[in-house]
């Protein structure tokens, strides 16, 4: 057993191993789940999470890194969690990715941490959130949370972070099939990434199209800007980091920002509320109880509501 409290205190410090140690708590749903996000809990809300999504190749990892690097000569502390899930195996970064990051590897002030979901998207809505909490709580100012954009996944990462960037790249026919597959809707800033490519200028302008930003809105509403970058060669990224910087501030003006985190902790209480139940329900099979109701049903006895009601009274109140 660990005594959280001590790793606690040195993830503070920004004790890189404490936080790993941390991550793999909460990642492998350790006995300790519970002491650690308690004693997390008074230390977070103050990292500004991004989400960045798109297809397979986009350039996510890269422009991951270029902002990384963007926001540490600023001086802020940076979280990487790279998302996948499509990957079995836990913990290990991508190659990949590895490669992309390496010039951040011995920053101290750079945490990365890739992270599977067990090849179900199911284990992102309850892993992913609780390792953001780890590198909030560790003192990063912000967090960049990479997902592959595969249906699903687009939207559950959209609802996690305060911000999200959904990049699309020119010429890998995804554009506008991406759009079409729901990113119109959960986008706050779009980055139209390997713009050295022709049909940069063509992308830009369909998305443009599709959102809609020709188009009246209200003064104080959102217009998600659309940035080019090449961010193999880090252009356009300090243009990402201010479109990023605005949309944080018309967040907190309007208390979007606050809504959100409110929406989004909702979601999480939910989400494990019901994971637990389905446990514990999971748990009555061949269970005298749940067997002694099923033969009420057959008898004509009891309906399967009821029945349920009764169920579920008696896992709350046990
Ligand atoms: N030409 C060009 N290539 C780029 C640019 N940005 C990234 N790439 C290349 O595109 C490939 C994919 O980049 P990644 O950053 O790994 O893309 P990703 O979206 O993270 O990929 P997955 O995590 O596998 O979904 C790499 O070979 C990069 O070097 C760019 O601006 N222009
Ligand atoms: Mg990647």
């Amino acid at each position: 057993m660990q005594d959280v409290s001590s790793l606690v205190a040195q993830a503070r410090e920004g004790r890189p191993r404490a936080v790993a140690r941390l991550i793999s708590l909460v990642e492998g749903a350790s006995p300790q789940l519970r002491e650690v996000m308690a004693a997390l809990a008074p230390l977070t809300g103050g990292a500004y999470v991004v989400g960045l999504t798109g297809s397979p190749g986009v350039g996510k990892s890269t422009c991951t890194s270029a902002l990384v690097t963007a926001y540490r000569r600023q001086g802020r502390r940076v979280g990487v969690l790279a998302v996948d899930p499509s990957s079995p195996f836990s913990g290990g970064a991508l190659l990949g990715d590895r490669v992309r990051m390496s010039e951040h590897a011995s920053d101290p002030g750079v945490y990365i941490r890739s992270m599977a979901t067990r090849g179900h998207l199911g284990g992102l809505a309850w892993a992913a959130p609780q390792a953001v909490r780890v590198l909030d709580a560790a003192g990063c100012d912000v967090i960049l949370v990479e997902t592959v954009g595969v249906g699903q996944s687009e939207v559950e990462i959209a609802s996690q972070a305060d911000t999200s960037v959904v990049l699309l790249a020119p010429g890998m026919g995804d554009g506008i099939q991406a759009a079409k597959a729901g990113i119109l809707e959960i986008g706050d800033v779009y980055v139209v990434n390997k713009a050295d490519r022709d049909g940069a200028d063509a992308t830009a302008r369909e998305l443009n199209h599709m959102l809609g930003l020709g188009e009246a809105r209200g003064p104080g509403d959102w217009r998600p800007p659309i940035v080019k970058t090449v961010a193999a060669r880090g252009e356009g990224v300090d243009e990402t980091v201010e479109a990023l910087e605005k949309h944080r501030a018309w967040m907190e003006e309007r208390g979007v920002l606050a809504e959100r985190r409110r929406a989004r902790a909702a979601r999480e209480v939910e989400t494990i509320a019901v994971t637990a139940l389905r446990e514990r329900i999971g748990d009555l099979r061949g269970d005298r109880r749940l067997s002694a109701l099923a033969e009420r049903i057959v008898a004509g006895g009891l309906d399967p509501y009821r029945a349920a009601d009764e169920l579920v009274s008696g896992l709350t109140e046990g």
